[in-house]
């Protein structure tokens, strides 16, 4: 496939109620909306002209992770594009598997690399006809549908939330924790909603090892698993934690890349693995954690980054291997936003429906795409 131009909107969707985490609140979603045009061959041969869409989940500030909106956007300008336009130069040509080999000598920005990454692979399954779920393996035609819950300001109105959760169909229930928002609100849900709600907890890396006395206490209540409790750098004090509490341990933020996840594995610092692509550089990685968990009987599941539709229809097809045995924060649309970039994705008997078409199966509507942009990026090939 030859690129021949790439447009990077700078959107920004105001969420239908603030989302709070330890690290801070959230009331719009900035993102980078990545456009890939290009040349390619269809499925019988012939040349065709595609385009392809990937997302960037960089949030406005590096609070969750280094990278940030604004700085993935001058990454990809200054120095992930002119990588790939160079790689194409040399070889006539670049493919998904190739896109994470081509920016290689940039280190890091991993988000701002899977969102090129996931626009050529858009662009290449659109033009073979092929869906991301084949081209990913997905196995089933719909995923199990879970929300995270954002901190509230008092219990009473955080069971509010979770009740209207619960009342849409949401399989399974996530509560956003911190120190001072920790045991109470976990035990005011599971006794509001008593044993059969699916219930985790993730603390975005919000407490130390020095809490375990306290954190020891959230193993009465049943949890699928407790999330990045410690730092990102702390797998050894992971490993230990998770000898002290008999809640599974769970890694967002310290899995990286397949090799974290192999070496969090190995010192048992976590017995499930929340799988987000942008952490990890791309769809193709995201698969290759996906397969060194499921060959170690480690559980995986696909978190969320409140995607726009572009990337949420990624992640259902992500989550449909049979490795994701865990529900995701695969939410649908309206969780977030009055208006998605796409046709929104809807709640059916607390199932996502992964998109059949070929790429994402879903696009960006023009009208609205053009309404929440703030900004737009032309590079073309060669210039
Ligand atoms: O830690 O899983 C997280 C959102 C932004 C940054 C980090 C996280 C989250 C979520 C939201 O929990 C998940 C979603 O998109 O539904
Ligand atoms: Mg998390």
């Amino acid at each position: 496939m030859q690129i021949t131009e790439v447009k990077l909107h700078s959107v920004r969707l105001p969420l239908i109620r603030p989302f709070t985490t330890s690290f801070g609140t959230q009331k719009v979603r900035s993102a980078i909306i990545v456009e890939v045009h290009a040349q390619a061959t269809n499925a019988t041969g012939n040349p065709t002209e595609v385009v392809g869409w990937g997302e960037c989940v960089a949030l406005a500030d590096p609070l969750y992770s280094p990278e940030y909106t604004e700085g993935a956007r001058q990454m990809m300008i200054r120095y992930l594009l002119p990588a790939l336009f160079a790689y194409q130069d040399r070889h006539g040509a670049v493919t998904a598997e190739t896109v994470g080999h081509s920016m290689r000598a940039v280190v890091g920005h991993p988000m701002a690399k899977s969102a090129l990454e996931m626009a050529v692979l858009d662009a290449q399954l659109r033009a073979r006809g092929e869906s991301f779920a084949q081209y990913l393996g997905a196995t089933v035609d719909r995923v199990p549908s879970g929300v995270s819950v954002g901190i509230q300001n008092s219990i009473p109105e955080l069971i509010d939330t979770v009740a209207e959760y619960v009342e849409e169909g949401y399989q399974r229930v996530k509560l956003k924790i911190q120190p001072g928002w920790d045991i109470a609100p976990v035990a005011a849900v599971r006794e509001r909603f008593g044993p059969d709600l699916l219930l985790q907890v993730d603390a975005n890396a919000a407490f130390t090892l020095a809490d375990a006395a306290l954190l020891r206490k959230l193993d009465t209540f049943d949890l699928l698993l407790i999330e990045q409790p410690l730092g990102e750098a702390d797998l050894r004090q992971h490993a230990e934690l998770a000898t002290l509490m008999s809640t599974p341990m769970c890694l967002d933020e310290s899995i990286v890349s397949a090799e974290a996840a192999a070496d969090a594995i190995a010192m048992k610092a976590a017995a499930v693995i929340n799988i987000k692509p942008g952490r990890v550089g791309g769809y193709l990685e995201a698969r290759r954690i996906h397969d060194v968990a499921r060959a170690n009987g480690v559980a995986v599941w696909c978190g969320g980054m409140l995607e726009t539709g572009l990337g949420r229809a990624a992640n259902a097809a992500l989550a449909g291997l049979p490795g994701f045995t865990l529900p995701g924060d695969i939410s649908a649309s309206g969780r977030f936003y009055e208006t998605d970039l796409t046709e929104p994705f809807v709640l059916d008997g607390g199932y996502i429906t992964v998109p059949t078409g070929p790429g994402l199966g879903v696009e960006p509507i023009p009208e609205i795409l053009r309404e929440l942009t703030t900004d737009l990026n032309a590079v073309a090939a060669g210039a």
